[in-house]
């Protein structure tokens, strides 16, 4: 009998589509697994990073179903964005036409590769049905203070001709495109997420689960520093300046003072200066190089001496004041005094304009470390620091921060790196922000009863000039909410990060019309219990989504306060050593290795290629692999099909011949291995290769060995149970398969199998140590250690280490599991 796995997997996944297999509803009292991978942005066609992300959800939901729980699987598209109205613009297809054209596209791909979503949840968060809910949620955000107006830098991108989040600048160009950025100001709505900032760190701490590294980019990114804020009193004026500082340690070392270009008191510093024009044109231009430099460690400090002075109120020194183009006006506050002996920046500055360097912390060893081309930035002992000399950096800080407290000129304090989140977009295929502006009434929030806001069909995409809704008249003008005069709207749509910030709870209720989701339901399917994506979205999307759940909790609207306290992130699909994309023409098409080799090969191998968090290498011959795997039980139950389909799965093992008691030891110790690494380590590449050892044994007890009467009854207890495990890697060939052998149930409604700890507990044999044909001592090993296996553990032996001491061993003669010999230098 062939292989047809077109026509297998076609034939299941109908079957599957018209039973609706994966629909679930609450059933209470039943325990619930919410599995979700990462929705997909519709960009065309499925890649292969989509399929190693799903393969690995489907297994996780498929064995959680076997295992007795109420799963939710669900999936959905991401499908507002740049992208589709690039296309707009370079081959006038409309956004909307072009983003549901690739929806319909990618569905059918992922239809084909058999993946067990709950379809009828499907979301699209393109619809008005879907983005009322974002302007929903900005409305609430916008009652509570939470989003807010302000006119700002913002970076911006040539290219794109649009406003850039701090999050989509890498290393000072736009994330999509990687044109420098550049910047301009305007008014920009934001979501205040520093309100956020201290709960979002504290509560990584419940995220056990978590990957560390996801944990520690996520700290770096709300960045909480514990410090002092000190005032230097200004010379010539009543004025302070307050310095943020986390080194106060250091301050017998502050040689002059260092503002940000846009800090607020530098017009009053320079308004009597005869030179005031042009310092201020160099301060702005000390602005754009801030703003541009953000994102990187190296690059020219540069700055302009102010022609005034300020007080340290520690010694009493008077330090010049500075502009520089390192200080950010968004952090602490937006002021520094400058060590330069002890940080590398404040270094560098003052070696260019030449100003003094004073150590005052060296090395706890007692070494000056001032003739060093570099600052000393660690903790160490002050020095030429009044009373506080001879103190550690550590007790310094904390006798410091107490004394500028109790003299009135500091306090301790903290700041965060996180900044507010900008989620204004000046363009089309986005939620329309729900807000009017009137001249009599102001900024007015459109009333909840007139959402959705929705996206007008008839625009313009030139790609040039201002947002494309600002061009259309019968969007922009409107009558005002309040007094009912003309008014106009705001043409500003969202960050789509907005639209996957809550999306998961959608999917519970996709359908309901009187809220972002029903109440009732959310509290039994939430927290999702796994939650899988790829790393890049480390920060921006996992910590936004974080966000908005704490915020729902605050409005009452849910119980739990972090989404998905279990995260997974898987690696890349590497090809040619570098990661599978477009750009570097290293794709390989998953619907072309569907039709070659099937959905179940495909599947098998990216689960096969490496454990799920580490990147996979692509290899033809990998895929090419997992198909004759495959054949071969294909091969092995079709050619044997009376035999499985007339004997039942019953035995008395102790009836067994030799070979058959193996083959059933096996099967159990592989249903462990099996059911460990997919349940707990998510180690599928051991769980599938295990499986394959049990293939190959299985056909060689069927080819050789003296057979019992039992032997089919014991094959098919086999077949069965291989089968069953098989199924959530490779679900079509493996429905077929226990159809073909008599089953009338589906393999997806099978319970999870279980093991007999005696059965499955690794025979152990004992090993003969020689050394230099001398016997020695034995080791006990597992059966199926392989040489290296035996050679690592003999070498650890005490024994065979006092005999081998220091010589070298120069041969080894290994007997297959009785004997090994180490031959060693005279
Ligand atoms: C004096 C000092 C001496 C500093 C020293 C460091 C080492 P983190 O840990 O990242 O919070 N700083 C403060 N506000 C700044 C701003 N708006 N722009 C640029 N730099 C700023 O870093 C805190 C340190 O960064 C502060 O401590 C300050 O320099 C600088 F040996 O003050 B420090
Ligand atoms: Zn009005």
């Amino acid at each position: 009998m062939i292989y047809n796995f077109d026509e297998i997997e076609r034939k299941w996944q109908r079957i599957w589509e018209e039973s609706k297999k994966f629909e679930v509803t609450e059933l209470e009292g039943k325990k619930k697994y919410y599995c979700l991978e990462m929705l997909p942005y519709p960009s065309g066609k499925i890649h292969m990073g989509h399929v190693r992300n799903y393969s690995i959800g489907d297994v996780i939901a498929r064995f959680k179903k076997m295992n007795g729980y109420n799963v939710l699987h669900p999936i959905g598209w991401d499908a507002l964005g740049l992208p589709a109205e690039n296309a707009a613009i370079e081959h006038g297809i409309h956004p909307a036409k072009w983003t549901w054209d690739n929806i319909n596209t990618m569905r059918r791909q992922l239809h084909r590769l058999g993946f067990s979503y709950c379809w009828d949840r499907e979301i699209a968060t393109c619809s008005p049905e879907y983005y009322k809910w974002n302007q929903w949620f900005f409305l609430k955000m916008y009652e509570r203070g939470l989003a807010y107006r302000q006119k700002s830098l913002v970076n911006w991108c040539p290219k794109c001709a649009t406003v850039l989040a701090n999050e989509q600048v890498k290393d000072g160009n736009c994330w999509r495109c990687d044109t420098p950025v550049s910047v301009t100001k305007l008014n920009q709505w934001y979501f205040k997420i520093t309100d956020y900032a201290d709960r979002l760190l504290e509560d990584l701490d419940q995220l056990v689960d978590w990957p560390e590294k996801v944990i520690i980019m996520q700290k770096n990114w709300i960045g909480k520093s514990k410090g002092a804020r000190i005032n230097f009193k200004l010379e010539s004026s009543p004025n302070y300046i307050e310095i943020f500082t986390t080194r106060i340690d250091t301050i017998y070392g502050a040689t002059f003072l260092i503002l940000a270009p846009e800090h607020p008191l530098i017009n009053e510093l320079i308004k009597d200066d005869p030179q005031s024009e042009q310092i201020q044109r160099k301060i702005d231009e000390l602005k754009l190089q801030a703003w541009k430099n953000r994102y990187t460690e190296v690059y020219e400090k540069e700055g302009i001496f102010l022609n005034c002075y300020a007080i340290n109120p520690f010694n009493n020194e008077r330090i010049p004041v500075w502009v520089g183009n390192f200080v950010l006006m968004e952090y602490g506050t937006g002021a520094i005094m400058a060590v330069p002996a002890h940080d590398q920046r404040d270094y560098e500055f003052a070696k260019k304009y030449n100003l003094p360097i004073r150590e005052v912390i060296i090395p706890a060893d007692g070494q000056s470390t001032s003739s060093h081309q570099q600052a000393y930035t660690d903790y160490g002992i002050l020095i030429n620091s009044g009373q506080f000399s001879n103190l550690s950096s550590q007790e310094a800080i904390e006798k410091m921060t107490a004394y500028a407290n109790e003299k009135g000129f500091g306090k301790e304090s903290i700041s965060y790196k996180i900044k507010d989140w900008g989620i204004s977009r000046q363009r089309y295929w986005g939620t329309p922000i729900p807000i009017i502006y009137c001249d009599n009434c102001g900024t007015v929030p459109v009333p909840y009863e007139k959402l959705p806001v929705v996206l007008p069909e008839n625009v313009e995409f030139t790609g040039k000039g201002p947002s494309p809704l600002e061009k259309v008249e019968e969007f922009v003008n409107t009558t005002c909410p309040k007094c009912n005069r003309k008014a106009k709207r705001e043409t500003d749509t969202m960050d789509t990060f907005v639209d996957s910030s809550w999306y998961f709870l959608r999917y519970i209720s996709p359908k309901y019309q009187d809220g972002p989701f029903e109440p009732s339901k959310i509290n039994y399917w939430l927290p999702i219990d796994i939650y899988i994506g790829g790393i890049e979205h480390a920060i921006m999307h996992l910590i936004y989504f974080r966000f908005f759940t704490k915020f729902m909790k605050d409005l009452g609207l849910i119980n739990f306060s972090e989404p998905a306290p279990r995260l997974l992130t898987q690696g890349m699909v590497i090809k040619d050593g570098a990661k599978m994309s477009k750009s570097l023409g290293n794709v390989v098409d998953p619907e072309e290795l569907v039709s070659k080799y099937g959905a179940d090969s495909l599947r098998l191998w990216m689960l096969f290629a490496a454990p799920p968090e580490k990147d996979m290498e692509w290899s033809d011959s990998g895929i090419e692999g997992c198909y004759k795997f495959i054949l071969r039980i294909w091969r092995l139950v079709s050619s044997n099909l009376e035999n499985l389909k007339n004997n039942p799965a019953k035995f008395e093992i102790t009836l067994l011949s030799e070979d058959e008691k193996r083959l059933i030891k096996k099967l159990h110790q592989t249903i462990k291995k099996v059911s460990d690494n997919v349940s707990e380590r998510l180690h599928f590449n051991t769980a599938i290769s295990a499986l394959m050892e049990l293939l190959n044994l299985m056909s060689s007890v069927l080819n050789e060995g003296k057979k019992s009467t039992y032997f089919w009854n014991v094959m098919k207890e086999t077949v069965s149970k291989f089968l069953i495990m098989l199924s959530i890697f490779a679900p079509h060939v493996s429905e077929e398969l226990w159809q073909m052998i008599g089953n009338e149930t589906q393999i997806y409604d099978e319970n999870w199998i279980n093991y007999d700890p005696d059965l499955a507990k690794e025979e152990i044999i004992t090993i003969a140590i020689q050394i230099n044909g001398k016997f020695r001592t034995t080791i006990d090993v597992p059966a199926d250690s392989s040489e290296e296996d035996v050679k690592e553990k003999a070498k650890e032996n005490a024994i065979v280490q006092k005999h081998i001491a220091s010589k070298t061993i120069i041969k080894t003669i290994y007997v297959p599991l009785k004997l090994i010999n180490f031959i060693t230098e005279k």
